[in-house]
């Protein structure tokens, strides 16, 4: 039988043995992490306390647990091996044993009688080392609980990186010694007038803290040239003025919020109307005292830098601003990272990374942005109708936003394999996988999972898991059954995950399982 895991395995299967069966006493061995990992969890999920990490020799035949880190096999991967005489994971390193626990998590189940686990064996590792959700706390601000909880949720499918979009026009987000003017008058402000706020440092550094207890590298973004509003709200010297494009008229229109103006705090839906002043010196000062200081903060490889949506920009002077951008980080000792349109300028540091936003059939040239990076630092797949989860899930859903061709099924947000999606890239080439959430509907940790579950666990199969045709059960109906399964475990850890969602993915068989994409 298949096990019930979201991302499915590389390989695994139940062996019809006897289950394990947990115990109050059950001895757990091994790694002390891990060990503490698994106490906690099962705590969590069981009620059961077992007894912490140090058993006595007496108890050394007793079937238990045991989690040794081997350096045997993948990075980030584990062999499982378990039933009634015993569960055993060998990882190759700690982030493998985390993730062996993670397996555990979703596949206890209650019997009657108690809790077991199914007799299997697992052998796994990912697919791609990067591993990704964006959320974005600029249109709307989370305190660090939230962004903890976030952090959990990731970890919980196996994700390792999460992207904070700290700054876009309706504000910024970080506390920078450098640049105190920015959080100081740049940061109360929300779209739809809702409360803004900022990580202090200290913060942050809460953040990049309990990201890295569960695996999880922070990416922290500052978008620039563009949707940089904020940035003239605190320097209105560093902002060029905001063009009103039809674009921003109808998302006036649709949305309200009214028309940005210079110097003044923006709350509506509207983008690519701001622009920094990209030839002006005092601009380059900013830009080298807040990836300074950012980068002083930030103890993880990567600073993405946007890019994004610059369409007030002139091309040349775009790409020559882009191109500086990613040298400064370069320099710095970061590795750039920006959304695809960087891809436009000839001159982009060698080791810049992009993020691939447009469609799983790309329109517009921009797969030839994306494969601009090819030659450079790889390329990140959040393609916008599959992979970004603040499209609305369904037509009547009360969140989210429909560009990306109308609602994102479950279904439509599974049909996607990283390697199809970008004509000329090699498996090499592609990083991994990120799945984005924008926040203009969304204002709280419920908002989060509405829109977050249950499609962030189909990114998660695409980034961990082995391609689809590689895979047997790398299948839609394989995964619709085994979403379900995490039901009570998302029940369990207060995950409010979208059900209308998952009642769509049994409901309609004509719906977009065969990729009806042009
Ligand atoms: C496009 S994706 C944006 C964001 C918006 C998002 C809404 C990207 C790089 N830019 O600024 O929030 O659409 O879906």
């Amino acid at each position: 039988m298949n096990l019930e895991l979201v991302p499915i395995p590389r390989t695994g299967a139940e062996t019809g043995g006897a289950p394990f069966r947990l115990h109050p006493d059950t001895p757990v061995r091994g790694d002390a992490r891990s060990v503490a990992d698994v106490v906690a969890c099962i705590a969590r999920r069981t009620g059961v306390a077992l007894p912490p990490a140090d058993v006595d020799d007496a108890d050394a035949g007793r079937p238990g647990i045991r989690i040794d880190i081997t350096a045997d096999g993948d990075p980030e991967g584990y062999r499982l091996s378990m039933d009634d005489g015993g569960v055993h994971v060998r990882a190759h390193d700690a982030a493998g044993a985390f993730y062996a626990v993670r397996t555990l998590e979703q596949l206890l189940r209650a019997d009657g009688a108690g809790w077991v686990l199914p007799a299997a064996e697992i052998d796994d590792a990912p697919r791609f080392a990067y591993r990704g959700m964006m959320l974005d706390v600029a249109r709307h601000f989370f305190p660090v609980d939230t962004v903890v909880a976030v952090l959990d949720r990731a970890a919980s499918l196996k994700l390792n990186r999460l992207h904070l979009h700290l700054s876009d026009d309706q504000g910024w987000r970080l506390a920078l010694r450098e640049r105190p003017a920015l959080t100081a008058h740049a940061a109360a402000s929300a779209v739809g007038g809702d409360a803004g706020g900022f990580y202090s440092r200290e913060d942050y550094r809460t953040i990049i803290a309990a990201a890295a207890e569960r695996h999880i590298v922070i990416v922290p973004e500052i978008d620039v040239p563009g949707h940089s509003h904020a940035v003239g709200v605190a320097y209105p010297e560093l902002a060029a003025d905001p063009v009103i494009s039809d674009h921003v008229r109808e998302t006036v229109t649709e949305f309200g919020g009214g028309l940005p103006r210079a110097g003044e705090p923006y709350t509506g839906l509207a983008v690519g109307f701001s622009s920094l002043r990209i030839d002006d010196r005092a601009t380059d000062d900013f830009l080298a005292d807040v990836f300074g200081e950012l980068a002083a903060l930030t103890p993880g490889p990567y600073l993405h830098f946007g890019g994004d949506e610059a369409l007030g920009t002139d091309p040349t002077e775009y790409a020559a601003f882009v191109a500086r951008a990613s040298t400064l980080i370069a320099d710095l000792g970061k590795i750039p990272v920006a959304w695809h349109e960087a891809g436009a300028a000839s001159d982009l540091h060698p080791d810049t990374v992009g993020q691939y936003w447009g469609f799983v059939r790309p329109r517009d040239g921009a797969d030839d942005l994306a494969r601009a990076f090819v030659p450079r630092g790889g390329v990140i797949l959040s393609p916008a109708d599959a992979a970004y989860l603040d499209m609305k899930p369904r037509d009547d859903a009360a969140l989210g936003l429909t560009w990306a061709d109308g609602a994102t099924s479950l279904a439509r947000a599974y049909a996607w394999d990283p390697s199809d999606v970008v004509p000329g890239l090699d498996e090499a080439d592609v990083l991994g996988v990120e799945a984005p959430l924008w926040t203009e509907t969304v204002r709280t940790l419920a908002d989060i999972d509405a829109l977050a579950f249950p499609r962030l666990a189909a990114a998660a199969e695409a980034a961990w898991s082995p391609a689809t045709g590689v895979h047997p059960d790398r299948t839609w109906e394989s995964f619709r059954a085994r979403v379900r399964a995490l039901r009570p475990l998302w029940d369990a850890a207060g995950i409010a995950y979208d059900a209308a969602t998952l009642d769509d993915a049994w409901a309609d068989e004509d719906d977009e399982t065969q990729d009806p994409r042009p």
